[in-house]
């Protein structure tokens, strides 16, 4: 897609002052694959399963999020979602059609609430659906086309892919709370760069758990990337420092940063945050180029609160809706979109390594309400 390959400037964000570069950090080259993991080691590291890593290189593979490869996994992906919606609103309708009235109104608001897109959206496209086809007799079909344009509306964000610098390597930095799929974004999201030709280097910037490093080093090695890890315990912005470091001594193209999950109360954590940031930018002047926020969308709308906190103390530029296979909560992208100016970049699809796309609205709407 065009935009994968776009280089716009990102826009300038205010970081804090600079400090001092930190020390203890170690470089790695890619891990060889470690053979015949326990099931029980791999649910404690959350290992990557072996089946889906396999497909990674295998050829003719879904690796690139392309349009038509999109739309089927999206549709697959949401199938939860749309079955709920298309059969709360199919049991509006009559064989013969239905008259949009107030009760038929009141009744599809009902229905779209339960799908988490929130009450404001429900309400919008109630409204709409109103404006357009009130006092008439409709099918279930009229009323989903409606029900899609106007999501698709409400979706649409004018940037959706990474920020690429000019010149030199592009920082990503990957935040968000416990588990919502952060490090397992940034191995599908590395996995597809590398394949697209982007020379990729892994930061483990969660410290605090060894099984955390391990993860991330079983996705560099099976993509073939390289990694920057740090000693257990050592402090993530010197990992963090260290990886841009690496990036810029072997011309990479993309260095992602992977941070341990944290709540926006906590307010040390956050500091964290802004440490990591102003070691980067002492590296890059104009780093990190994008800082990415992973929320899970199995959270419904609990994944808004996730976000709200974080957008504003980590600087985020961007969401990973991560996840999005497991939930019949698809409809939190609608308040996501409403309440944030952060664009959706990517949707997470599944924990393989080619399940993940761009954001595209359109095949998302259409996902959700067609069949
Ligand atoms: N089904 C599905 N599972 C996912 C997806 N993304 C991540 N997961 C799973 O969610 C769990 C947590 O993912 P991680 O990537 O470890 O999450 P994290 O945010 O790095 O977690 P912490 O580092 O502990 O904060 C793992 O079991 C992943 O395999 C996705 O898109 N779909
Ligand atoms: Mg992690």
């Amino acid at each position: 897609m065009a935009f994968w390959r776009s280089k716009k400037n990102r826009e300038d964000d205010a970081l804090g002052q600079t400090s001092a570069v930190p020390s203890e950090v170690s470089e790695k080259q890619p891990a060889s694959q470690p053979a015949n993991r326990s099931a029980e080691s791999r649910e404690e590291s959350k290992l990557p399963p072996d089946e889906s890593i396999a497909s990674a290189s295998s050829p003719g593979s879904e690796a690139k999020p392309s349009s038509g490869g999109l739309f089927s996994k999206m549709r697959r992906v949401l199938s939860k979602t749309r079955q709920t919606c298309r059969t709360d609103i199919r049991d509006l309708f009559k064989s013969e059609g239905t008259l949009v009235d107030d009760d038929f109104l009141e009744e599809l608001f009902s229905r779209l609430v339960r799908t988490d897109m929130g009450v404001a959206s429900a309400e919008a496209i109630r409204d709409d659906v109103a404006t357009r086809l009130r006092a008439r007799v409709v099918s279930l079909e009229e009323v989903l086309g409606t029900i899609t344009e106007q999501t698709q509306t409400m979706l649409a964000q004018e940037s959706a892919g990474i920020q690429y610098t000019d010149s030199g390597p592009t920082v990503i930095l990957v935040v968000g709370v416990n588990g919502s799929g952060k490090t397992t974004s940034i191995g599908k999201l590395a996995n597809f760069l590398h394949q697209s030709g982007r020379k990729v280097v892994l930061g483990a910037g969660d410290t605090f758990r060894a099984a955390a490093v391990e993860q991330l080093t079983v996705w560099a090695g099976r993509i073939g990337c390289e990694i920057v890890t740090g000693k257990p315990e050592a402090d993530p912005a010197s990992v963090a420092y260290q990886t841009v470091e690496k990036a810029l001594s072997i011309g990479a193209d993309i260095a992602i940063i992977d941070t341990a999950g944290r709540l926006q109360t906590q307010v040390n954590l956050m500091q964290q945050l802004e440490k990591i940031r102003r070691v980067v930018e002492k590296k890059i002047d104009t780093a990190p180029h994008e800082v990415l926020l992973v929320l899970d969308a199995t959270a419904g709308q609990n994944a808004i609160s996730q976000a709200q906190g974080f957008s504003d103390a980590a600087g985020c530029t961007g969401i990973v809706l991560a996840k999005l296979d497991g939930s019949a909560k698809g409809g939190v992208i609608l308040p996501i979109r409403e309440k944030f100016q952060l664009p959706v970049k990517f949707v997470g699809l599944g924990e393989g390594v080619d399940d993940i796309a761009a954001f595209d609205a359109a095949a998302f709407a259409k996902a959700l309400f067609t069949q």
